[in-house]
């Protein structure tokens, strides 16, 4: 049986599409601290559980026989800055208990990390998977921090710890959960709607992207590897890395009466500028044949086939 906490975030709810198409419906329990509209129960259990109650998680783990964890409860970037106390908390704490009922519990566990735990003195193009990580925010430090823990946790407890360095991950029907890279999830949104985009980074921004399916693949297949196929247990995974102004033509192919304007937020901005600016996965894609499917024509085109691209400015014309 599979549990995801954080469950209804951006990745959660498709996870959970995925892994109940493979394991059965019943077999995979989403959990989360927020109440899930009415339809999350039709498609499959869920769990209130919080994160930071480590009994609780244990009596879900034991009671509903789980074997697979992908944690993905977690403050994001932008929103971990507003309140790092909460982002310590969860991040770590969290991620603490996590450990410990995975290795008490012989879990195969899955903990995302991301382009976000590498910082200034990293190198930024391509960032390789080994090189300096001092990330500038409580995120990129918690992610820093899951990754060294989980990679001692599986050489000293033999833990099956895997983890995947996301990009800025896209996705057309669920949200972002309050980061640095989810102005390029609302310009689809806003372009649809208003024929005009807001930018909080500055245009030539470039930053490590991915499609929501090319994740999710690489997420179960980093999880069906063997495990003589891994040689590290934390992989860069990488699709294509673009700019706002690249983006933004891209989506005018769909929506030419799209306006972009740039009102730069100086924390992301930032935050996106400590970041790589291309990811270096060559050991994903040797170690268990990681490629990924979609490039940003791709992406854009996938995105509104899903959202419809016939914007309701030319309609209202
Ligand atoms: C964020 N979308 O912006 C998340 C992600 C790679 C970025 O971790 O914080």
């Amino acid at each position: 049986r599979v549990l995801i906490t954080g469950g209804l975030g951006q990745l959660g709810v498709g996870l959970a599409k995925l892994l109940r198409k493979r394991f059965g419906k019943n077999n995979v329990i989403l959990s989360d601290i927020r109440k899930p509209a009415d339809n999350v129960f039709y498609s499959g259990p869920f769990i209130f559980a919080d994160i930071l109650d480590y009994k609780n998680l244990r009596e879900i783990v034991v009671n509903n026989r789980i074997t697979w964890l992908f944690h993905y409860s977690a403050l994001l970037s932008a929103v971990g800055e507003a309140n790092v106390p909460l982002a310590r908390a969860v991040n770590i704490t969290g991620l603490h208990n996590i450990l410990d009922i995975a290795a008490e519990h012989n879990l195969r566990l899955f903990v995302p990390s991301t382009i976000g735990a590498f910082g200034p003195t990293s190198p930024r193009d391509p960032t390789p998977d080994l090189c300096i990580q001092r990330p500038r925010t409580i995120y990129g430090v918690s992610k820093v921090h899951a990754e060294l823990m989980g990679e001692y946790y599986h050489c000293r407890y033999g833990l099956d710890f895997r983890c995947l360095r996301y990009p800025g991950i896209i996705s057309a029907d669920s949200q972002p959960g309050g980061g640095t890279t989810d102005y390029a999830v609302q310009i689809f949104h806003d372009a649809i709607k208003t024929g005009k985009f807001k930018c909080y980074l500055r245009p030539d921004t470039r930053l490590p992207m991915m499609y929501i399916d090319d994740c999710l693949k690489a997420t179960l297949e980093v999880m069906d590897a063997p495990a003589e196929a891994l040689t590290m247990r934390t992989y860069n995974i990488s699709a294509m890395s673009f700019t706002p102004e690249e983006l933004a033509q891209e989506v005018q192919k769909y929506v030419p009466e799209l306006q972009m304007t740039y009102n730069v937020d100086q924390v992301r901005q930032a935050i996106a500028d400590s970041w790589p600016m291309n990811f270096d996965d060559s050991n994903a894609r040797r170690d268990w044949g990681w490629k990924h499917d979609y490039d940003l024509p791709e992406l854009v085109t996938t995105m509104f086939s899903y959202l419809g691209s016939d914007s309701r400015i030319a309609q209202a014309n």
